[in-house]
């Protein structure tokens, strides 16, 4: 993949406030890395995949797990932060026979490099970066539609993240997708999960069975889980690090839940040394059944919202 000139994405999009600043440099494989400091927050953007891999709300620590064994190739999937899975979640072809199996798992928006088209230092403080992507230009064959994705990082004390699909195509397209945040906890043993009271989910290690939650999510084991029909917020009740994790979300009406335990970790060999007891995933999806149906001329926004409350 053809990196962009990193001093030309500086000239277009810099910010040098002295309370809003932002630089392009290159990071880690070459993958150009926009660093943002602002009055509320800091956070790391990598180009590729327009993949969040830091946000630090000041006086907190990092929100996001970024694994230590995170590979930083171009065309590879980076293990932690806040990768984008589009236009299908998990397999691809929403489980119909025509499904390609050799077509990646969580589509392609993750591994491809996004244009900037934006940048602002806004009055309250905040920085907002907006990027685009046309995968009708870069991945034809996987994604004839007609589409254009844009995505809006809003980064300040809290962060807002917004994924708007045009559908610019004469046929309905339907896409699947999710923000697959790696949150970073204190001690995933000590981390309960809340707001998916008495919701049906569908259990992927035990055959994707259909089960109910009771009471809040506990973690003793591998939990990989589609949560049905919730829009409701999530709460992250981290007790090590003394500290909440508020998930609003809109335009999403499943929730995955995902810590792949020891043994899944160790097999997957980018995890990092016992990185799984660090790391919680919780994304705002559509996924399985809750597909987008996106009519010609029409857009689907899918909007989340985090913040972190202290006890
Ligand atoms: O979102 C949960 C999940 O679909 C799991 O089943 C697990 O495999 C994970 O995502 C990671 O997928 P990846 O393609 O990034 O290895």
């Amino acid at each position: 993949m053809t990196q962009p000139n990193i001093k030309q994405l500086n000239k277009k999009f810099a910010l040098n406030s002295s309370i809003n600043q932002l630089n392009i440099v290159e990071g880690k494989g070459g993958i150009p890395l926009i660093e943002v400091f602002n009055a509320h927050a800091s956070a790391l953007i990598s180009l590729q995949g327009a993949h969040l891999l830091s946000w630090i709300p000041k006086g907190e620590e990092d929100v996001l797990w970024l694994s230590d064994d995170a590979k930083f190739s171009p065309g590879k999937s980076i293990r932690g932060g806040i990768p984008i899975c589009w236009p299908w979640f998990g397999q691809h072809g929403f489980g119909k026979p025509e499904a390609n199996l050799n077509f990646p798992a969580h589509g392609f928006a993750r591994t491809t490099n996004w244009k900037i088209l934006c940048t602002e230092a806004l009055d309250n403080g905040n920085t907002r970066i907006s990027f685009s992507m046309e995968p009708k230009l870069q991945t034809a064959e996987m994604w004839p539609a007609e589409t254009t994705v844009q995505y809006t990082v809003n980064v300040g004390k809290k962060l807002e993240l917004e994924i708007i699909t045009h559908n610019n195509g004469k046929q309905p397209v339907i896409i699947g997708q999710a923000l697959h945040t790696y949150f970073r906890v204190g001690d995933i043993s000590n981390t309960l999960l809340h707001g998916l009271d008495n919701t049906d989910y569908l259990d992927k290690p035990d055959g994707f069975k259909h089960k109910v939650q009771y009471g809040p999510v506990s973690f003793e084991h591998e939990v990989d889980r589609i949560y049905l029909n919730t829009n409701r917020d999530c709460v992250i009740e981290d007790k090590s690090l003394g500290r909440k994790i508020v998930i609003i979300k809109c335009g999403s009406n499943s929730t995955v839940v995902w810590n792949p335990w020891q043994k899944v970790a160790e097999e997957m060999g980018d995890m990092g040394r016992d990185g799984y007891k660090k790391m919680l995933c919780v994304e705002s999806a559509n996924a399985a059944e809750d597909v987008a149906i996106i009519d010609p001329g029409t857009v689907h926004e899918l909007w989340v919202q985090y913040e972190v409350k202290k006890d």
